[in-house]
């Protein structure tokens, strides 16, 4: 059986079941001025990723394996956007707040784009969530269910928050994941770091760990 090298163990790849998905790469968190920044974090972390984020991407879709993305964003009523969310961790501009790259975290607002570099191109699925994990409220198990989809890689940020979240509903819900270490970042390095050990701890009890040039190594012969 094929298999992407990992840690705690090989991941035992499926090519026709499998996709990468990349979570909320996006320029609120990744950019000054945006919902990352507001709330007192150094931003410029996130950027360093989008090289490696791009090379997972290109592979996937030079293999003719999907790609999804997702965007943490909310109606520009804010009628999915819990006030316990909204209120949290008094940041200098809330979700919804007009900011220097428009509303923060609403659908449509540049600065909830996607990074440009890491744009989603035409048939790739892209998944609007008002939640940190990416199965609350959204269509995600539907659309996995429907392309045959039971293995996921993960990209994206932050790799303790939105990752990590949608990692563990995903575990839940019977889908193998496989972290790709150099294209996950957190605001904190000491949390990605944790959250790596803890994912692939206890026989891989949320899932595997990987690096970059391992999976696309592997995703070449599928
Ligand atoms: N604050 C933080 O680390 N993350 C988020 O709010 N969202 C995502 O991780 N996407």
């Amino acid at each position: 059986m094929a298999a992407i090298k990992a840690e705690p163990f090989a991941f035992p790849v499926k090519y026709d079941q499998l996709a990468l998905i990349v979570i909320d790469m996006q320029r609120d968190f990744a950019e000054p001025g945006g919902f990352g920044a507001s709330l007192g974090n150094d931003v410029s972390r996130i950027g360093r990723i989008v090289p490696d984020v791009r090379r997972l991407i290109q592979g996937f879709r030079y293999a003719g394996l999907p790609v999804i993305h997702t965007m943490e964003c909310h109606r520009p009523d804010l009628s999915d956007l819990p006030p316990a969310k909204r209120n949290r961790g008094n940041p200098v501009l809330r979700i919804g707040d007009e900011g220097p790259m428009g509303r923060i975290l609403i659908r449509g607002e540049p600065g909830t784009a996607i990074l440009p570099e890491l744009a989603p191109i035409n048939g790739e699925v892209i998944i609007e969530k008002p939640g940190k994990g990416a199965f609350y409220a959204t269509g995600l198990g539907e659309i996995l269910q429907q392309k045959g989809i039971k293995q996921l890689v993960f990209a994206g940020v932050t790799t303790e928050v939105c990752v990590q979240t949608t990692m563990r509903e995903a575990n839940d819900r019977g889908y193998e994941c496989l972290l790709a270490e150099e294209a996950t970042e957190s605001y904190f390095p000491e949390f990605k770091a944790a959250t790596i050990a803890m994912i692939r701890a206890q026989g891989a009890i949320v899932g595997w760990t990987a690096h970059v040039d391992d999976i696309l190594e592997s995703i070449t012969h599928a």
